[in-house]
Formats: C-alpha cells, sequence, structure tokens
C-alpha cells in the first residue's frame, strides 16, 4: 500500500476524466458554409492515462510518462453503433504512428480512445510507419482501411535514412476491433492517399489513387486517379485515369490528395480533397470541395475556385505547420455533415455543415478562370447583380 502514489494516480485520472468531458462550443462564422469549433476534438492529451504511464509505484516510482504521445491527426470517421467514431493516426514520441479508436456521443466532444490500438497485421518486414486511414463501409458488406504503408527507400544512397517509399495497405474489419490484412495494393508508381469508392463500379471495386514519382513529389502524377480492380483480395491498379487534375497557380499546384470517399447525394458524388501549393514558408495545405457525376464517377461536374478551408488561427502552428488535412467525414441521416480535419499535423477539429450546403457551395462558388482577369471578371458580375438588386 502507497497512499501518497495511489492518491497522485488518482488524482492524474481524474484531471485527464475532467479533460476529456469538456463540452465544445459551436464557432460563429459568417461564410454561411460551415461552423468550427472551439476546441480540437481529439489531441495527444486524450490518449489514455494507462497507454502514457506505468502506474505501478515499484517499477514508476516518480510517476512519470513513460510512453510520451506527439500527436493525434488524420483520422477516418464513420458512423459506427450510433457513435461518431473516428480511426486515429496517433504518432508517439518515437515519431511511429499508428491506429487507434476514439468515439464520441455526438460527434463534436467527449472522444474517448478504446483500451487497445488498432492491432495491424504485419506482413512486409520493410513497413516502417502506417498512417492516414481511409474508412469505406463498402457494399459488398465489409468495412475497409486504405492507409499509406512507409518503408525507408531500398534505393536509397549509403547514409540517406530519409528517402522513403508509399504504398497503399489495405485492411477490412467487421467489427472495428478485429482487421483482416489484405496484400498492398499493386501499382506502377509511388501511392499515397488511396481510398475505395463505396460502391461497386461496373462490377469492380474502384479505387480514387494519387500516383507519385517520389515519396514527396507527386512530379508526373497528374492529381487525384481513378481505378477499377477485379479482385481487393490481390488488388491491382492496371489502368489508371487523373480525374481531378492540379493547375498552375492555383491551391493544388503542388498536389492533391483524396480525403475520405465522397458522400452520395441526388445531385452527385460530392468530393472533399486536400491541395497543396509551395511558398516561401514550405507547403501549404487546404482543403476543398468538388464533384463527379452519380452516372460517371469519373467525370467532375462542379469544381468551385479556391480553397474550402484553410488553416486559421492556433491551427496554423504545429508540428508541420501551415497544414489542413482531411481523410474523415460523416453523413447523418438528417443531411448534417460532420468534418473532421487535422491541422499542422498535430491536432483533430470538426466542422459542421450539412449536405445541401456543400452541394450549393459546389455549384455555385465560381469555378476557376486560372488568370487574374478572369477572378475580376467574375467579381465584378457578382458586383453589379447585387447592385442592381439594392436598387443601386
Ligand atoms: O504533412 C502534411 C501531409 O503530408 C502528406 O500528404 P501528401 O501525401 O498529400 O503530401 C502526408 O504525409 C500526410 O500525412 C501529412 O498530413
Amino acid at each position: 500500500m502507497n497512499t501518497k502514489f495511489d492518491e497522485a494516480v488518482k488524482n492524474l485520472l481524474a484531471k485527464h476524466e475532467a479533460f476529456l468531458s469538456v463540452k465544445n462550443e459551436m464557432v460563429e462564422e459568417n461564410n454561411g458554409i460551415y461552423n468550427r469549433y472551439k476546441n480540437p476534438v481529439v489531441t495527444a492529451a486524450h490518449t489514455p492515462v494507462i497507454w502514457r504511464y506505468d502506474l505501478d509505484p515499484e517499477s514508476n516510482p516518480f510517476l512519470m510518462e513513460r510512453i510520451g504521445m506527439n500527436a493525434a491527426m488524420n483520422s477516418g470517421a464513420i458512423k459506427w453503433n450510433g457513435k461518431y467514431v473516428l480511426v486515429v493516426r496517433v504518432e508517439g514520441n518515437d515519431r511511429k504512428s499508428f491506429f487507434a479508436v476514439a468515439e464520441s456521443p455526438n460527434g463534436v466532444d467527449n472522444f474517448r480512445f478504446w483500451d487497445y490500438p488498432v492491432t495491424i497485421p504485419d506482413i512486409d518486414e520493410s513497413e516502417t510507419n502506417i498512417y492516414d486511414m481511409r474508412l469505406t463501409a463498402h457494399e459488398d458488406g465489409w468495412i475497409y482501411g486504405i492507409f499509406c504503408s512507409e518503408a525507408h527507400d531500398p534505393e536509397a544512397a549509403p547514409g540517406d535514412l530519409s528517402s522513403a517509399t508509399a504504398k497503399a495497405g489495405i485492411v477490412r474489419t467487421k467489427d472495428l476491433i478485429n482487421w483482416e490484412r489484405l496484400p498492398n495494393l499493386k501499382t506502377k508508381s509511388q501511392q499515397r492517399n488511396v481510398v475505395l469508392h463505396p460502391e461497386f463500379v461496373n462490377g469492380k471495386y474502384a479505387l480514387y489513387t494519387r500516383p507519385q514519382d517520389g515519396f514527396i513529389d507527386t512530379g508526373s502524377g497528374g492529381g487525384i486517379g481513378w481505378a477499377l480492380v477485379d479482385d481487393i483480395t490481390h488488388a491491382e491498379v492496371k489502368e489508371e485515369k487523373i480525374i481531378d487534375h492540379r493547375y498552375y497557380h492555383t491551391i493544388k499546384e503542388v498536389k492533391n490528395g483524396e480525403g475520405p470517399h465522397p458522400i452520395k447525394t441526388p445531385k452527385g458524388w460530392l468530393h472533399l480533397a486536400h491541395g497543396v501549393r509551395g511558398c516561401a514558408a514550405g507547403l501549404r495545405y487546404v482543403l476543398y470541395l468538388y464533384m463527379t457525376s452519380l452516372e460517371d464517377p469519373t467525370k467532375v461536374i462542379a469544381a468551385p475556385a479556391g480553397h474550402f478551408m484553410a488553416p486559421m488561427g492556433e491551427e496554423r502552428v504545429g508540428d508541420v505547420s501551415n497544414v489542413l488535412f482531411t481523410n474523415g467525414w460523416i453523413a447523418d441521416e438528417d443531411g448534417k455533415v460532420f468534418i473532421y480535419y487535422a491541422s499542422s499535423d498535430t491536432r483533430m477539429h470538426v466542422a459542421t455543415s450539412t449536405i445541401d450546403k456543400l452541394v450549393d457551395y459546389c455549384f455555385n462558388t465560381p469555378a476557376d478562370g486560372f488568370r487574374s482577369c478572369k477572378s475580376v471578371e467574375t467579381l465584378k458580375k457578382q458586383i453589379a447583380k447585387n447592385l442592381k438588386a439594392l436598387g443601386k
């Protein structure tokens, strides 16, 4: 019996519980499109005390953190048994990422991690890091998770301990507890941000891809791709078509990547993605929306110009600053949409909107004219229309 130690553990658990129970508040925004929330929804500090501390007075007399957690970010999302569930990319102080499930009763606060992280079967000794899982409840009855499987580049020059390669790892589950690992996606190029479409297309599994020449550079990879796959248990991309292109002097000039799988709406598939551009401060990651046709999911039917969300305030700063990234959203049956996004590779946030608003945003936000003079023309049209409406 160690009364002082027991008291300290009780105190630690009580403080953590109080932190997890804090209610979140919607922030008033004036764009009419979505609302942010005051607090991040999941952070490294949300990870359980039993992960981080050894609660044995014999082996940890000072009650120190033994296994530190550095970040809780890029999370897949799904509504599961009435709960808002995130498969969070947790990154330890050792820089290794892993997946862990956190659930909330209302989608905006009180996220609590399950006791154990997800065990992803190990099929490749060279796989060093895993991250950014996209979840898809597919019409075949399985819930799939596609994630980035990273390894040290076997062709790196001696002494180069940074070059890496990215592949798409694939798992599936029926209960979010037991995960079956399927072989990695076979492709000609490296791949990150691969996402499974929720329906069969022409009887095949359909993937959003992101071909890239290198680990960081997409190089000749022109944007978000699309590929049909015969057998998901031996998935291979034989043909890949770019459906959402990158363009010079846009928010996705350097790279882009599909976020979570698109939401089916009566007017088309609603997509959420990230776009990247370079600047003196480094890469800037923002979120954007676009829509594809229900009849032909490879056909873009709405492409609003510019970003939908960009880093703001404290979101701008973190381990990799100036980054918003998303790989999870949940659409409720009443049309409310919970957009889960990470800021600066550090913490998770939520923003809420509705399918009607997001679709309206896609079809009625002017498309990119790719030149300043075109942007001025678009702006002048709106001003003239408004002046007329105001009787001026
Ligand atoms: O650091 C920003 C993001 O960079 C990568 O995304 P992309 O492949 O589009 O460049 C990923 O490593 C992602 O996890 C990270 O958030």
